[in-house]
């Protein structure tokens, strides 16, 4: 074969993988799940927002694609949950159903107390009976003893499984090995669990979910677990944050499933809930945004698994990108995702967020519905409140301060007096100077009826 040839060979090779990647598009119509209407001024934007185009009026849109392969796209407009899609080149044409957002009853009410600084503060409610609860804590012994080099921490709800209670808890040094500083106390954690015959005596098994191989979602650190017994298995849940652990990180929660509380636990390949990636961040310090985006655009954090209605609800905390102090409170509400099976697909409710307060995730059920403590954050902090659905909570009554990081020893007795769901169970304490390099450690908490 001849120079010629091979030379003309290699432009024919080139010109045709140029004109494949030259042409890679993909092209779609975004329309309302239920009408099937085309939704104009959808903003479309891929992950780093080096895409953003928007839908024309017939909720049309198209994308070069370069040299990419795949892309994740994420589809906005307010009136709509936002839904991100991981498209392919092979993906010519494609459609989008967006389902329309709804209202919940605490979104509705956060919207009269964001009129005046009064009513944010002073949330118009009734008192209602038998919804006031004392809480008391008490120190533990054993493993769970106070120990100043430990951070153990965020325990999950209390199970009891034959003669014996279980937990799983964030567990890490307070300090990294060689004596620095870690970036928050619950970073390079892990998820161990305990074991206790009477609920106050703890004994520390060994692990139960170790952080993921490099470059893994779950690789910085994992923490904050809670467990779901359903049908003979066991399902944990928990927070997740990849290498580097920095301000701006988006975490995800990630799944465990075992047949035996104590294990071994087999991980989901993948996240089971991520933040809504719809916000954008500005150049300047860490807080800083071009655009807020949801709720839980940011973080989802204490994710919490419920049984409900034959389906599986996951509670969780949002934070939001750029964060602010509404009326001094932080800007803190909760979602809830549902799915039919316990390992999901989880998909967010079009009711988010279902609460406008709450530092940390406290749910049970009672009366066919579902109750919930919101403890610090927002104008219906320290309140106690109910949902005949899950979904649209009202006030019931007020509490004072309560414990931090509640998991619940969760009984049949629930229905029997609003709070009979929250007897007891456990919690952590911070111990030390500072929150951010102090030693943390778990106790226990019962309550009472307050008459
Ligand atoms: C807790 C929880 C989450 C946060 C941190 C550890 O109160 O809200 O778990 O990430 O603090």
């Amino acid at each position: 074969m001849t120079k010629q040839f091979f030379i003309s060979l290699s432009l024919c090779v080139f010109a045709i993988l140029h004109s494949v990647s030259a042409q890679s598009s993909i092209s779609g119509t975004v329309r309302h799940a239920d009408t099937m209407n085309p939704i104009p001024n959808v903003l479309i934007t891929n992950l780093d927002k080096t895409i953003q185009l928007r839908t024309d009026i017939d909720g049309r849109f198209s994308i070069e694609l370069k040299n990419e392969t795949s892309i994740r796209l994420v589809f906005d407009n307010p009136l709509f949950v936002v839904s991100e899609k991981q498209l392919t080149a092979s993906d010519k044409e494609v459609e989008i159903l967006l389902a329309p957002r709804k209202m919940s009853a605490a979104t509705a009410r956060w919207l009269t107390y964001i009129e005046t600084q009064k009513a944010y503060d002073k949330v118009d409610f009734k008192e209602n009976d038998g919804w006031q609860v004392e809480f008391e804590q008490e120190q533990l012994k054993g493993d769970f003893a106070v120990d100043t080099t430990m951070i153990r921490r965020d325990p999950s709800a209390v199970i009891k499984v034959g003669k014996l209670y279980y937990n799983d808890y964030t567990r890490g040094t307070r300090y990294r090995p060689n004596g620095e500083e870690k970036f928050f106390p619950w970073d390079e954690c892990d998820i161990w669990y305990a074991t206790s015959k009477d609920g106050y005596t703890w004994k520390e098994q060994g692990p139960a979910v170790l952080r993921g191989e490099n470059g893994q979602f779950d690789d910085a650190s994992v923490f904050t677990p809670e467990i779901l017994a359903h049908d003979g298995m066991f399902y944990l849940v928990y927070q997740c944050v990849q290498n580097p652990y920095v301000h701006r990180v988006k975490n995800t929660v990630g799944m465990a499933v075992a047949s035996s509380p104590d294990g071994p636990w087999k991980k989901l390949s993948e996240p089971i809930l991520r933040p809504t990636n719809n916000g954008e961040w500005g150049e300047g310090h860490e807080d800083e945004v071009l655009k807020k985006g949801d709720f839980d655009s940011h973080k989802v954090h204490d994710p919490c698994l419920l049984y409900y209605n034959n389906k599986f609800y996951l509670y969780y905390k949002g934070e939001r990108m750029g964060e602010e102090k509404m009326h001094g409170q932080r800007e803190i509400k909760w979602g809830v995702a549902i799915a039919d099976n316990p390992t999901g697909p989880y998909i967010k409710s079009v009711h988010n967020p279902v609460t406008n307060s709450g530092h940390e995730v406290c749910v049970w059920p009672y009366k066919g519905g579902i109750a919930l403590i919101h403890t610090d954050d927002g104008p219906e902090r320290h309140t106690i409140q109910w949902s005949p659905d899950g979904i649209n909570f009202e006030v019931m009554g007020t509490i004072g301060k309560t414990p931090k990081a509640f998991g619940i020893y969760r009984t049949e007795e629930h229905d029997k007096s609003p709070t009979r769901g929250i007897r007891w169970g456990l919690c952590h304490k911070y111990g030390g100077d500072h929150w951010r390099t102090g030693y943390n450690y778990i106790q226990r908490f019962d309550t009472k009826e307050k008459k």
